[in-house]
């Protein structure tokens, strides 16, 4: 008798991984690994399975971890913002943290041999870190300002918390979504400026009205990566606003990951993001299988949705849903906080707000609840001397990406490169607008510099027959309604040659004018 043979499936490196121990096995194993220290562990539960607890290893500062937390919608309190400072304090000069691209904290210096104690202060704070890197779902992002924003459509906060818990399994870690294809991007937007950049996510929620009843309308498969960056598109499908949202997100995660195998997502780590799927099915042929593992008819989209203005950035003073308040924006430069400046932001939301702290995609800060009372003293604060609420144009709307202090894709040093660059031309220059600049430090693009008014990817350049850090230079990316990925400029630009040409840029799209005395 002929037996047909199986069609062999060639799974790439990290899926064989992943198919000898799950990632998040490690959780049982830590006080293992905090005994024996990182030098002793085995190298793929090092560098790859402790990304399931949200533990990165650097190469870059052996020793020194990076733990990426998760925080969906962004929005945390005073409480547990002096527990992430405690814990990045005890690290002295190697301790910070960092406000990320996903609205998440990312705190850096600590030690394998003090992570049981961490997680268990974690645990005693509400806070997890749990599947937050490699094939997981990564932060859910909402809208920033939901519950206090006056023009809201919906408060994204309950719905994201929901939805974080059966992901998470409260926190605990939950194998029916610890092995995806790959990493997968959630967010619902409440407000109608697309403050979560719906193009840019796997799947993503967009407010609309159906029959005068709000809900959203869902977009899948938006990404950016170093092979491709792609728009999320529309499948035809509105969900009310309510757990059908959870319903319709554990049907998408389910699809994706239940076919990895059999439509090849588990061959090419390149071909792996969702929009693989859809490109294989066509949209239809997505939507039928995500209506079939929702186990209900999916309603058509609505013929519109409520996104209609532009992308704000909620720094400075703004006047709250709510009588009598305000929440201000804190411009947090490229996103990196001290343990002080975290102690302090604690204390300045429990002395001025109500202890509730919002965190935002472009890396920044809001404290909400001020009564209006206590407003004046609450601008006087020395921090706010850093953690500006009206920064000059471009150091204003500045993203920038870990770069290579900390990470070992880094083709290029972004952070303090991005500060200074735009310091320098906000002396120099009269803008009236602000202008939205994104720094990468290569092309996976965690800065997503695609969306920016102008984007950088670090690349090696040549100069004077030397190879420097340079970057591409990417333009028109448009962001809130209509929002737009930004294309190529110019390839390959020597970092120390970017001034004059950044500057000529900005005179001549950007309405820039040399400032008289600068
Ligand atoms: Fe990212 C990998 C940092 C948002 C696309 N990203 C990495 C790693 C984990 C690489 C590594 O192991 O060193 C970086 C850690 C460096 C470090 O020490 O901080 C890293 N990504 C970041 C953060 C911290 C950038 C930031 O400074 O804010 C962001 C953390 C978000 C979070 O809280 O979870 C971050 N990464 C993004 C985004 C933006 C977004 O989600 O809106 C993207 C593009 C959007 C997307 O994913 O579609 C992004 N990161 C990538 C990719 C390319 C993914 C792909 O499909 O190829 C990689 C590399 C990979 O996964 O193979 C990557
Ligand atoms: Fe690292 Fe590259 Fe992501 Fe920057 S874009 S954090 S350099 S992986």
């Amino acid at each position: 008798m002929v037996v047909a043979s199986e069609p062999k499936v060639k799974l790439n490196k990290i899926e064989k991984a992943k198919a000898d121990k799950d990632g998040l096995a490690v959780k049982d194993e830590l006080e293992y690994f905090a005994k024996i220290g990182w030098e002793a562990m085995d190298k793929t539960d090092l560098e790859m399975r402790l990304k399931w607890l949200g533990v990165f290893f650097r190469p870059v500062t052996p020793g020194k971890f990076m733990l990426r937390l998760r925080i969906a919608n962004g929005t945390l309190n005073s409480a547990q913002m002096r527990v992430l400072a405690e814990i990045v304090q005890r690290y002295g000069d190697d301790g910070s943290a960092d406000i990320t691209t996903r609205q998440n904290i990312q705190l850096r210096g600590i030690r394998l041999e003090d992570l049981p104690d961490i997680f268990a202060q974690m645990k005693a704070i509400g806070m997890t870190s749990i599947q937050s890197g490699m094939d997981n779902v990564r932060n859910l992002t909402g809208s920033p300002i939901a519950g206090i924003d006056p023009d809201e459509l919906f408060d994204t906060r309950e719905l994201l918390q929901k939805l974080e818990s059966v992901i998470t399994n409260q926190g605990e870690g939950n194998y029916a979504f610890s092995n995806l294809p790959r990493k997968f991007n959630i967010a619902i937007e409440g407000g109608r400026d697309n403050s979560i950049h719906a193009e840019i996510n796997d799947l993503a929620f967009v407010p609309a009205y159906r029959d005068r009843i709000l809900g959203f309308n869902v977009l899948v498969g938006g990404y950016l990566s170093a092979q491709r960056q792609v728009e999320a598109v529309p499948i035809n499908v509105w969900v009310p606003a309510n757990d059908d949202v959870i319903k319709l997100s554990i049907a998408i995660l389910t699809v994706y990951t239940q076919n990895g195998l059999s439509e090849g997502l588990r061959e090419n780590r390149q071909r792996a993001r969702l929009m693989w799927l859809v490109d294989k099915w066509g949209v239809e042929g997505f939507r039928a299988k995500v209506e079939e593992e929702f186990g209900q008819t999916l309603a058509p989209a609505a013929l519109k949705d409520e996104i209609t203005q532009d992308k704000k950035d909620y720094l400075g003073v703004h006047p709250q849903k709510q009588q009598g308040y305000k929440f201000v924006g804190l411009h947090v430069p490229v996103g990196r906080l001290s343990a002080d400046q975290m102690f302090e932001v604690a204390r300045l939301a429990e002395v001025y707000g109500e202890g509730e702290i919002r965190l935002t995609v472009e890396q920044n800060l809001i404290i909400p609840y001020i009564s209006e009372d206590k407003l004046e003293a609450f601008l006087a604060e020395p921090l706010l001397e850093i953690f500006s609420i009206n920064p000059a144009p471009l150091t204003r709307s500045l993203v920038s990406c870990t770069g290579n202090n900390y990470c070992n894709f880094a083709l290029i040093e972004t952070k303090q490169r991005a500060l200074k660059l735009a310091r320098e031309l906000d002396e120099e220059l009269e803008i009236s607008d602000r202008v939205r600049i994104h720094w990468t430090g290569c092309p996976n693009s965690c800065g997503q510099p695609q969306v920016a008014d102008i984007g950088f990817i670090g690349t090696k350049a040549r100069k004077d027959g030397k190879t420097v850090e340079g970057v591409d230079i990417y333009t028109g990316g448009k962001v809130g309604h209509e929002a737009e990925l930004g294309s190529r400029l110019e390839k390959g630009v020597a970092c120390d040659d970017l001034k004059p040409i950044i500057r000529d840029l900005l005179i001549q799209k950007f309405g820039a004018r040399p400032k008289q005395n600068p």
